[in-house]
């Protein structure tokens, strides 16, 4: 389990946003908030901020130390909720007790077994599953967390020749090379399964709690099936229901429930149908592929010029789909890569594909800028022998850029970081242009700024590509330097076109307000 500790106050609140992102990604992970000192809580002001409340909605559990004897209680407690709730737990403790010397009888951890689900919901899933025509898999996190999740779920899907989808930014919890793999739905997700699951009689939502982006409209198909079936199985009561209606809910370990299932599956489950079915996977599949490989510039919205003109004005630079097909023709299949919020990051998630799980970090639902780099920092120091490689947008990147200068210490082991730079927070300026006519503020960058030349200055490698063989030449030097222990960062100069919005059903134009008029407006006095 992976730990944060730092200095009271300043430094606590500095993890507000990775820790809200471990909780949406569950994540287990013991934080320690050091609080001020017993003797002067309260007195106010110096490195002293309120931080169980500061982290009440953060975490899955939280406890604070009342006496040095207890500490190692709450901590046995706080750590076994951790792995219980997967995700992270916080210990608050007075700075005072780190130093005291304690007699206590050391805890010991229970551990539970993860359910398997109840009796009754297996029974009625493999029966709803055994009578399906065109039943689907929808891989989640819980695929990937649980243990033997991937293999479980494969031969479920084999049995009954089903396809299987992924969730938005879970493309690694399923083999990308499995003919039954029917790639990621959602937000730049794959067409291919989303015409799939969009014909669905059962649907079997496997370690999923079906966030929105998993299931919102992409390409403009509202693919989510209406009357098919769902049977959705989480390890959290809570979260089962509370996007989708389900037929079956079953709450527990998303491996266990997959081979509850598969062993009371009838002996004609899958039979239904079962050859169109895997030429309608393969077909539909070969189709996307080809479309995919052809989409190479970013459409406008009707009424709209934006990305007309993005291309014109710099006809020579690449478009990020072009970035993203150069990267995946050179990307190592063992490969963890990170990927960050952000346009050209979301654009990317159609292509990469992963043959096991823990492969595709990704900031998840919480979706904190500056995720990408700090990702494969980590990664790196977990799987020292695994290529890794971070992807950021040049807005994202510099919320993390800091980081550089840490990370060309001897003992820190070398990755490989690639940032698209469009000179522009793009996805905030896709949302700008799209629903206040054309106008965008605050969303420009600084063209001075060369991040491979930061990188330099840092003692790492830095370098910039152009074109397409710039960027997957300068990629495979990247990997083989960091095999030999060099930190390369990639600064890849692409054009300003940008792709869907986020979340563009949750947008509306704004509404012109009655009696106000331009002649209102004032001009900023200076101070
Ligand atoms: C910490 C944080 N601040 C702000 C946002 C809002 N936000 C989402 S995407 C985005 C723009 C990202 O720009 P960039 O990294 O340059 O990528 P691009 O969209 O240009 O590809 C911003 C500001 C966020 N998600 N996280
Ligand atoms: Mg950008």
């Amino acid at each position: 389990m992976s730990m944060m500790i730092a200095q009271n106050g300043p430094g606590i609140t500095n993890f507000v946003t990775p820790v809200k992102t471990a909780y949406w990604n569950h994540t287990p992970l013991l934080l320690v908030t050091p609080q001020a000192a017993n003797k002067t809580i309260g007195q106010g002001g110096f490195q002293e901020v309120e931080q169980m409340a500061l982290f009440q909605d953060m975490v899955c559990y939280q406890e604070e130390v009342r006496d040095p004897t207890r500490v190692a209680e709450v901590l046995d407690r706080v750590i076994a909720n951790a792995h219980r709730f997967s995700g992270p737990a916080q210990i608050n403790i007075p700075r005072d007790m780190f130093t005291q010397i304690v007699d206590i009888n050391l805890p010991t951890m229970i551990e539970f077994e993860l359910p398997s689900g109840g009796e009754m919901a297996l029974a009625e899933a493999a029966k709803l599953l055994s009578a399906a025509k065109s039943p689907v898999i929808l891989n989640g996190a819980g695929v990937v967390l649980a243990a033997g999740g991937i293999a479980a779920s494969m031969a479920l899907a084999e049995r009954l020749d089903a396809p299987v989808c992924c969730g938005y930014q879970h493309n690694d919890a399923f083999p990308g090379s499995h003919p039954l793999f029917a790639g990621p739905l959602g937000y730049n997700g794959s067409k291919a399964g989303m015409q799939l699951i969009q014909d669905a009689d059962v649907v079997l939502a496997l370690g999923t709690r079906l966030n929105p982006f998993s299931t919102l409209p992409g390409y403009g198909i509202d693919y989510w099936p209406k009357n098919a079936k769902i049977i959705q199985v989480d390890l959290k009561p809570e979260r089962i229901g509370l996007t989708k209606a389900v037929t079956v809910g079953i709450v527990g370990d998303a491996a266990k429930v997959a081979n509850g299932i598969m062993a009371q599956l009838s002996a004609t489950a899958g039979d239904t149908d079962r050859a169109q079915r895997k030429a309608r996977i393969a077909s539909t599949k070969a189709a996307w592929d080809v479309e995919l490989e052809a989409m190479t510039h970013e459409e406008d919205d009707p009424g709209t010029t934006w990305n007309e003109r993005a291309r014109e004005a710099k006809p020579d630079w690449l478009s990020p789909r072009m970035v993203w097909r150069a990267i995946a023709s050179v990307m190592p299949k063992e490969a963890i890569i990170s990927s960050d919020i952000g346009n050209n990051c979301a654009i990317g998630n159609a292509y990469p594909t992963f043959e096991e799980g823990r492969k595709y970090l990704a900031p998840g639902l919480f979706g904190p800028c500056g995720y990408g780099l700090p990702a494969v920092v980590g990664a790196k120091i977990g799987c020292p022998d695994t290529p890794v490689i971070g992807f950021s947008g040049d807005g994202a990147f510099g919320i993390a850029v800091t980081e550089l200068t840490a990370i060309g210490r001897d003992e820190w082991p070398a990755i490989t970081m690639v940032v698209l730079r469009n000179y522009q927070w793009g996805a905030e300026k896709r949302n700008s242009t799209l629903w206040f006519d054309d106008n965008f503020v605050g969303t420009e960058l600084d063209e001075n700024v060369n991040y491979a030349g930061i990188a330099n200055a840092c003692g790492l490698k830095g370098v910039q590509a152009r074109t397409m063989d710039e960027v997957s030449n300068a990629l495979s030097q990247a990997l083989v330097d960091q095999a030999a222990g060099k930190t390369t960062l990639i600064e890849i100069l692409i054009n300003q076109e940008l792709g869907d919005p986020f979340r563009r059903d949750a947008m509306k134009n704004p509404v012109q307000v009655a009696g106000i008029s331009m002649d209102d407006m004032r001009p900023q006095k200076g101070a």
